[in-house]
């Protein structure tokens, strides 16, 4: 049985990914950083799994990562843990650049001095890409970073190919454009808004505060982009790969989505808040994934109508049972 550590497994992606390896019978050792909450709900389902083991783990616990090592003995090693937020980043960019780029660093010392066999996964970002005018973006594309976030990962993402070349390890980065689920964080822009579209259509909220409207992304489905994740370390030689759908949509588009979906006046109930905008914003974003196409065989299932819809179906479910359910004495 192959045994598999994922690091931010209480993450959107950390989340569907355990899911993924447990049903292709991987063990899977998930790592969580401890916070006075408990917050496993992404993790509810699968928790009490034979094959599951959850253990705390901080990214800047050099030596924590070690024992885990020596003391699982993983063959592959997904790095999903990240303060993944972009504005925030620009509030937290010494913490952000702490974890984002100094995390990977440890993490591919622990593998070398360890097992250099272990292969790793480092979640790359689309956001490398930043302010590169010539979309769409492939492995090739200029990075133009735009925030603290997206310089952190750009030091990670070009660390994993100096580890691959210098040491011969199975390291490989996965350039993903924006992915989104009905387990995606609240603060992003799409949960934001399904999540806003369900309590207004269930009279619990009035108004929508968005900042701006007009820039545009590549949103998948997150189900669809841990496989890719996977494939990416199943392969004899490690490279990088973007994964993307190949459309692009501005936020006031999902926005007029889910609002149709939920027959809800925009005019009514958004409104622009100033203080949502960042210092410096990556206008466009549009992902070339023919190299994941070709050689993963890859190809996202789900597109933007279906992922606006089952966003919003979900919330409006489930704030409806939270709202409604009988209460106990
Ligand atoms: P997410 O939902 O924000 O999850 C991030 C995970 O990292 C959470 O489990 C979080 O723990 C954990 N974490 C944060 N800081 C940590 C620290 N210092 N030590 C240990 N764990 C820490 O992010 P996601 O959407 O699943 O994304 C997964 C990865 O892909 C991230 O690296 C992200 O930057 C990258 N990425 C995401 C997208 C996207 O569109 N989703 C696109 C490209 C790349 P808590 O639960 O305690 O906060
Ligand atoms: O913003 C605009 C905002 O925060 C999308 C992370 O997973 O994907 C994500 O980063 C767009 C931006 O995601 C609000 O200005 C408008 O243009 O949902 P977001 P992101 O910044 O694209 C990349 C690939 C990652 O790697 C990241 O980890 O929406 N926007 N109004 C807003 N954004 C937010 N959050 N909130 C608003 O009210």
């Amino acid at each position: 049985m192959k045994t598999a550590i994922i690091t931010g497994i209480t993450g959107q992606d950390g989340s569907y990914l355990a899911e993924f390896l447990l049903n292709k019978g991987y063990f899977v050792v998930g790592l969580k950083r401890r916070t006075s909450s408990i917050c496993t709900d992404r993790i509810d389902s699968f928790y009490d799994h034979a094959n599951f083991k959850l253990r705390y783990y901080n990214l800047n616990d050099s030596g924590c990562f070690y024992r885990l090592l020596l003391e699982y003995k993983p063959q592959e090693i997904y790095n999903l843990a990240a303060q993944s937020h972009v504005k925030v980043s620009f509030e937290t960019p010494e913490e952000t650049v702490n974890a984002v780029a100094m995390g990977p660093l440890r993490q591919l010392e622990a593998i070398r001095a360890v097992d250099p066999t272990i292969r790793f996964y480092q979640a790359s970002s689309s956001e490398m890409f930043g302010v590169n005018p010539d979309a769409p973006y492939n492995e090739e594309s200029r990075l133009m970073p735009a925030s603290p976030y997206a310089c952190a990962k750009v030091f990670a993402h070009n660390l994993v190919n100096n580890y691959r070349e210098s040491y011969g390890l199975h390291a490989s980065s996965g350039i993903l454009f924006n992915h989104e689920s009905p387990r995606r964080g609240e603060t992003f822009v799409t949960r934001k808004i399904t999540m806003a579209a369900a309590k207004i259509q269930l009279g619990f909220q009035d108004k929508l505060y968005l900042g701006n409207l007009d820039a545009k992304r590549d949103w998948g489905f997150a189900g669809d982009y841990v496989e890719a994740m996977w494939l990416m370390l199943q392969q004899e030689t490690p490279e990088d790969y973007v994964i993307s759908t190949g459309e692009t949509y501005s936020v006031k588009a999902f926005l007029e989505s889910v609002f149709e979906t939920a027959r809800l006046d925009i005019e009514k109930h958004v409104e622009i808040d100033p203080s949502l905008f960042r210092p410096q914003e990556v206008p466009y974003l549009l992902g070339d994934s023919s190299k994941a196409k070709k050689k993963l065989g890859w190809k996202p299932k789900i597109k933007f109508k279906e992922l606006a819809a089952m966003m919003y179906s979900y919330d409006i479910k489930r704030i409806r049972e939270l709202a409604f359910e009988p209460k106990g004495e």
